[in-house]
């Protein structure tokens, strides 16, 4: 058989879920996509077994794409659940911080991990991780447990599984040639069920205020080019909220001539986020540098957070940071 890019998930994780009569499922704090609809089709999953679940995410849930998925799920745990002695399922979190406060209650429990992230720390017990930064989404993680359940995929499944793959892809822009040929397969078994990529595309990008595309603009008008025009440094200002406006920031200058990579920071008053993204042919790995800030993510996509700096600190740090990394590359 030709190699999968997805190794079998371990017997111990599979019998674990199989064995729980309750489970938690949570994903990162200030949730995108793939964080919410991997834990929605997981959820799910464990619904047809016959398994309690309890939906949890702290949010908050401020994209345009995800708001509406808010009342999906709670904001804490009932004592009387956690006394039950579910599993903990964690979706999409490369670190023990990223499901934040609600995630504090439960470190006494035991614990299954689900992750396509470069870096991170291991934070469950061995044999019930199932962690493949060659996966795309998180969703496809899955879809290859609900696999070794042996649990039929439905629409609605299907549905939540494709939306968290479009999401962390960029419909399809960020899939990469080692991950396309299996995660298509899947896509197309998504699609046989009914679901409609079309549509989904639209409900997931229309609905946006015409302020929010005002402000992206806004965004991109004064960015600046440094290190030769091989980075881009944008910055969303504090009195801009955050209606999705990264993704079409990122789009566009991305496609600036000889970039190799964009960088977004955002001012949050008490905290300066820094998103990065880098160009597919630069070999600039953005997630081991956001790692070096105490973030992490991908090698093409990553996020950081940094207090007590000024912008203009936060921005000679970032430049010389990347130059560094552009030397070596
Ligand atoms: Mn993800």
């Amino acid at each position: 058989m030709e190699r999968s890019i997805f190794p079998e998930c371990s017997g111990k994780l599979i019998r674990s879920i199989e064995q729980s009569e309750a489970a938690i499922v949570i994903a990162h704090r200030n949730p995108d996509g793939d964080a919410l609809y991997s834990s929605l089709a997981m959820a799910r999953i464990l619904t047809q077994m016959g398994k309690s679940v309890c939906l949890v995410n702290e949010g908050p849930f401020l994209r345009d794409d995800i708001k509406a998925l808010e009342p999906l799920f709670s904001k804490e745990v009932e004592s009387g659940f956690i006394a039950r002695k579910p599993l903990v399922i964690v979706l999409d979190c490369s670190t023990p911080d990223r499901p934040g406060i609600p995630f504090e209650a439960l470190m006494d429990l035991p614990r299954v991990v689900i992750d396509h992230h470069s870096s991170g720390v291991p934070f469950t017990e061995s044999g019930m991780s199932y962690i493949v930064p060659a996966s795309p989404s998180t969703t496809m993680l899955v879809d290859v447990v609900r696999e070794s359940l042996g649990v039929a995929l439905d629409r609605t499944t299907a549905d939540y599984l494709y939306r968290g793959f479009v999401t962390d892809t960029g419909f399809y822009h960020f899939l990469s040639s080692e991950a396309a040929p299996e995660c298509l397969r899947r896509a197309a078994a998504f699609t046989e069920c009914g679901i409609s990529p079309y549509e989904i595309y639209d409900e997931m990008h229309d609905g946006r205020k015409l302020s929010d595309i005002k402000d992206t603009a806004r965004i991109i008008a004064e960015a600046e080019a440094v290190l030769d025009g091989r980075l881009i440094i944008a910055v969303q200002g504090i009195e801009m909220k955050d209606g999705r406006l990264s993704d079409g920031v990122y789009a566009s200058l991305l496609e600036t001539e000889g970039v190799k990579a964009v960088i977004l920071i955002k001012d949050k008053g008490d905290a300066m986020e820094i998103g990065f993204r880098s160009k597919n042919r630069s070999g600039l790995d953005v997630g081991a540098i956001a790692a070096r800030l105490g973030g992490g993510g991908h090698s093409k996509a990553a996020g950081a957070s940094v207090k007590d700096m000024k912008i203009d600190q936060v921005k000679a740090m970032l430049i010389a940071m990347m130059e560094e990394a552009m030397a070596a590359e």
